[in-house]
């Protein structure tokens, strides 16, 4: 057994897990990460010297590599997204609750998202955990959620219609396969924890199924309220070297947008998932 340190860093959702080097996990020391990162929603690891090789060994362990339709590549290694935003730009990536690839039949499972470059302050991460705001939910809402199916779409973040296409050129792209929504039980059971999480998100589910706007839109705006209470999220600072790993199943994450002028690049390599289901 080695003497790897896992550390929660808030009730609801995270682990720290320090003492370790992901170039060199036996697999009794990644099969303990594993169980983390099921159990804690998202982990994060400190210090790390990955080289893009390095970063796509550690992903492969997890599973298959998806690559997003969407995000700039890294030059030379097509696998590894670019989450990138230059001083001169001042919109970026994620900067809104969100849970990534909702919009796919098959949502990835999560990210590994390693940071290059980071401002001085300023470019933390929030996550909230969606099983957090599952359980405290009423029974009876619960109940009602049990019934219904959430509609998301890509449409209205990477189409042609998307507002702010001119500032993403180069960083987001291939709007034109922004075409595809796809349905998913509002709440599900996750394939792994066995525990349910509430699936629905502010960036990308559009309405309830067979529901009419002005029904759906206040029950939405209620469950993206609740679910970011602070008592759900948890707050990450980066420092280059840093990386986290969050499960899209059970978390929606927020990218904060307070570091006008100031570069912040991150690596990004997306696993594929399961189909969802309610039970
Ligand atoms: O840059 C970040 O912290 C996260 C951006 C994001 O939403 C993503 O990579 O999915
Ligand atoms: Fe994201």
């Amino acid at each position: 057994m080695s003497d790897l340190n896992i550390r929660p860093t808030a009730h609801a959702l995270g682990a720290e897990i320090l003492d370790v080097d992901l170039n060199d996990l036996p697999d009794s020391t990644f099969e303990r990460i594993r169980s983390a990162f099921v159990e804690h929603g998202v982990i994060f690891f400190r210090d790390q010297k990955l080289t893009p090789e390095q970063h796509i060994a550690f992903a492969e362990r997890w599973g298959t590599i998806n690559i997003n339709r969407f995000f700039g590549k890294l030059e030379g290694h097509p696998r590894i997204a670019e989450v990138r935003k230059e001083p001169g730009q001042t919109i970026n990536i994620g900067g809104s609750w969100h849970t990534d690839h909702s919009y796919d039949e098959i949502p990835a499972m999560g990210s590994i998202l390693l940071a290059r470059e980071v401002p001085p302050t300023g470019g933390d991460t929030l996550f909230a955990s969606m099983y957090a705001a599952y359980d405290a939910l009423s029974d009876g809402l619960k109940e009602t959620l049990e019934g219904l199916n959430g509609v998301h779409s890509s449409r209205h973040v990477f189409g042609s219609a998307m507002p702010e296409s001119g500032e993403f050129d180069g960083r987001i792209g291939n709007a034109a396969a922004a075409t595809q929504d796809a349905i998913h039980p509002m709440v599900i059971t996750h394939p792994e924890s066995g525990r349910k999480s509430l699936y629905v998100n502010p960036g990308f589910t559009i309405g309830i199924q067979n529901w009419n706007s002005e029904e759906s839109d206040p029950l939405l705006k209620f469950l993206y309220r609740h679910a970011v209470r602070p008592e759900f999220t948890y707050r990450f600072q980066w420092q280059a070297g840093s990386v986290a790993f969050w499960d899209n199943r059970a978390t929606w994450h927020y990218a904060l947008n307070d570091y006008q002028g100031e570069m912040r690049l991150m690596h990004r390599i997306t696993l594929d998932g399961s189909a969802l289901s309610r039970a």
